[in-house]
């Protein structure tokens, strides 16, 4: 009797220790380390411990066999792939040629400016033309902003071609509106933008004008058909009021390829301006476009800076090309603005932009008066191609209509 019970008491003693071990193991074994985002696969498997688990714990990633290194070394090693850094698009856009753009863009001018030809066409094509229907053409003329002199000059040519006319068909007024239109805003201009200067290179081109009338834009544009025409060029950031405007004029450069030259946001325009063109003479390149800040023809300190900018940036070489910025929205005012850019540095181009927006093409024989220099270029549209060379005729015909 006293062995049954000694067994019994040895064998509960022996059960309880074994169970004490198994819970007592359970508790000591720490908890697995979180899965490492990328796991070692190049560690060797940890030396299994006692009291360890047979089974791996079902908390650590099972490893595929491909990820087990054998001790040759000769398993496949799934070697992670480095991440794929998405660069930005290095492509160099192509821009569209320069040729003929007026002719493509004219539905973007006719759409806004046929009221002037159409409606001129119309009065011209009454029965009778009092004194009535004369002032109604003078008054559409004017609403273009074609200006007082400039109204008063064509009025008194159509009304004496028509007289001598008798009889008038449509074509034979279209054609002979379209002479005087013609007329008006002049042949003979030499409308090229200068960039090839007759001694060294590069040529020089500043851009100046009132706020927000399209200089940078403008810029950016000229520089794509610069690089259209196979040339190279430089962009000088001479706005330094805000960095912005440098970032705005890189960001087009980038878009063609043309070297951007910036300074200090607050720098010295003219210094940026000087440096555009020597970096431009250093690199070889065919053109440097200076893109001013926007200011207002009122404020005498500003048109001070624009003339210091010119005379530092002509210690390089006389410019090339000084051009106007007018938006054509702004109508009359353009005149004024134009008055005082000229006096401060000698303007040799107009760029009209936003033509594509306004009924006021007139504006064009008026400036073009008021300066007694050419408006070389028009802007159409917002688009990187949207700008044209100006060209007379296909400007009449967009305004009489086909
Ligand atoms: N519709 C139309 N918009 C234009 C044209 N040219 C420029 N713009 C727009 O006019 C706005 C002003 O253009 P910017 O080139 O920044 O003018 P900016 O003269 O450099 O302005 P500041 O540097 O602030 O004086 C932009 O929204 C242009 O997209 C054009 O020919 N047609
Ligand atoms: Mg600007």
């Amino acid at each position: 009797m006293e062995i049954v019970i000694l067994a019994v008491v040895i064998a509960v003693v022996v059960l309880g220790a074994i169970g004490g071990l198994v819970v007592g193991s359970r508790r000591r074994k720490p908890l697995p380390p979180p899965p490492p985002t990328t796991p070692d696969i190049t560690a060797p498997p940890a030396e299994p411990h006692v009291g360890d688990e047979a089974e791996t714990p079902r908390e650590e990633p099972r490893r595929t066999i491909e990820e087990v290194d054998l001790p040759d070394g000769s398993a496949p090693v799934a070697v992670e792939e480095p991440p794929v850094v998405e660069l930005p698009p290095t492509e160099i856009e192509v821009p569209e040629p320069t040729a003929g753009r007026l002719v493509r863009l004219r539905a973007r001018l006719s759409r806004s400016q046929n009221a002037l030809g159409k409606g001129l066409l119309t009065l011209l094509s009454r029965e009778h033309l009092d004194e009535e229907t004369w002032e109604e053409i003078e008054d559409i003329l004017l609403t273009a902003d074609v200006g007082v002199q400039p109204t008063q000059e064509l009025v008194e040519r159509l009304r004496e071609r028509v007289k001598v006319l008798g009889t008038r068909t449509p074509e034979q007024l279209r054609g002979l509106l379209r002479e005087e239109l013609l007329t008006l805003v002049g042949t003979d201009f030499d409308r090229t933008v200068k960039t090839e200067p007759e001694t060294t290179k590069p040529g020089i081109v500043m851009v100046v004008g009132v706020n927000g009338t399209g200089k940078t834009t403008t810029t950016g544009k000229l520089a794509r058909v610069l690089v259209a025409d196979g040339r190279s060029v430089v962009l000088g950031a001479a706005d330094t009021f805000r960095a912005a405007a440098a970032d705005q004029l890189q960001t087009w450069g980038e878009r063609v390829g043309a070297y951007t030259v910036r300074g200090p946001e607050a720098g010295d325009p003219a210094s940026v301006a000087f440096d555009a063109v020597k970096e431009g003479k250093e690199m070889g390149a065919d053109v440097v476009l200076i893109d001013t800040a926007g200011r207002l023809h009122t404020k005498t300190g500003l048109m001070d800076e624009l003339g210091k900018v010119k005379r530092v940036v002509e210690k390089h070489a006389p410019l090339d090309e000084v051009l106007l910025v007018l938006d054509a929205t702004t109508g009359q005012n353009g005149l004024v603005q134009a008055r005082v850019f000229a006096e401060v540095v000698d303007i040799t181009g107009i760029v009209l932009t936003k033509l594509d927006g306004t009924a006021k093409g007139g504006i064009v024989v008026a400036v073009q008066r008021e300066l007694g220099v050419p408006v070389k270029l028009v802007g159409l549209g917002e688009g990187a191609d949207d700008l044209a060379p100006f060209e007379p005729e296909a400007f009449v015909d967009a305004l009489i209509g086909e």
